[in-house]
């Protein structure tokens, strides 16, 4: 009830140009109305389903309340919070990673494949967290690093075993697949993109000339597009295999 009352009674004043607010704020809303949509659906389904759409939902619904955090720190200090960031990411992302295994399961995937899709996933944002926050002097060293195993997850899923389940599985489930290889590949990419942008000094002494809270609106715009989208492919599977 207080964490409710919280919601719901800390107004403050937005102001009409803190585009950094106003993304928090469409963010949370988006974030909550997606994950009422995934669960009030989730009896249309085939049971063997269910888990998909379920974790779809959990993706979006952990991402809400996040963000309504999110929303007041930036209200209140007027700084990234980066921390909430990345904690909401190292749930969200593995998720993402365990519904690729879910989809696939039809094909025979093994955990080990959930496993080590989720250990690289870890790496990436652990290594992310460490460019953002812990030794930001070291920005590139750590994105560099960070991006190595974004590309280990990119080729996996191209390429790699999940590839191959996905082909063996057809149909519906490869075309699913597909379209979340490519979320991958380049919803996934606006994320280094804010990255950069919010290296104070730009990254490689290259500025970008745009004030670094930029960045979180450059994020804000891919956890909607993402997290939202790789719902909604998973959704049009469940539908398209429940009929
Ligand atoms: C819902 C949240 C998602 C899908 C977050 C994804 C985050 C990334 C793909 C972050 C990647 C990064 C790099 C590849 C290099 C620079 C550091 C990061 C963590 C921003």
């Amino acid at each position: 009830m207080r964490t409710f009352m919280y919601f719901m009674a800390d107004v403050s004043k937005l102001a009409n140009d803190d585009y950094v607010g106003f993304t928090f704020f469409v963010g949370s809303m988006a974030m909550l109305a997606a994950s009422a949509f995934f669960f009030l659906s989730l009896s249309q389904f085939d049971k063997k389903w269910r888990t998909s759409v379920l974790v779809s939902g959990l993706i979006t619904f952990i991402a809400a309340v996040h963000y309504f955090y999110m929303r007041d720190y930036w209200d209140a200090f007027g700084e990234s919070p980066t921390f909430f960031r990345y904690v909401d990411w190292v749930l969200t992302v593995p998720l993402m990673c365990v519904e690729f295994f879910l989809i696939l399961r039809v094909a025979g995937a093994k955990a080990s494949l959930m496993w080590k899709l989720i250990f690289w996933s870890v790496v990436m944002l652990v290594t992310g967290y460490f460019g953002e926050a812990v030794q930001p002097d070291f920005s590139w060293q750590w994105g560099l690093a960070s991006g190595i195993a974004y590309f280990v997850i990119v080729y996996i899923v191209w390429f790699g075993e999940a590839k191959k389940l996905a082909v063996s599985a057809g149909g519906e489930v490869l075309k699913a697949h597909n379209i979340l290889c490519w979320f991958v590949l380049v919803g996934w990419a606006i994320y280094p993109l804010g990255y950069i942008l919010g290296t104070p000094g730009g990254l490689f002494g290259f500025d970008f000339g745009v004030d670094a809270s930029f960045m979180d609106v450059v994020y804000n715009i891919g956890d909607a597009v993402n997290k939202i989208g790789f719902g909604l492919v998973i959704f049009a599977l469940a539908t398209k295999s429940s009929e």
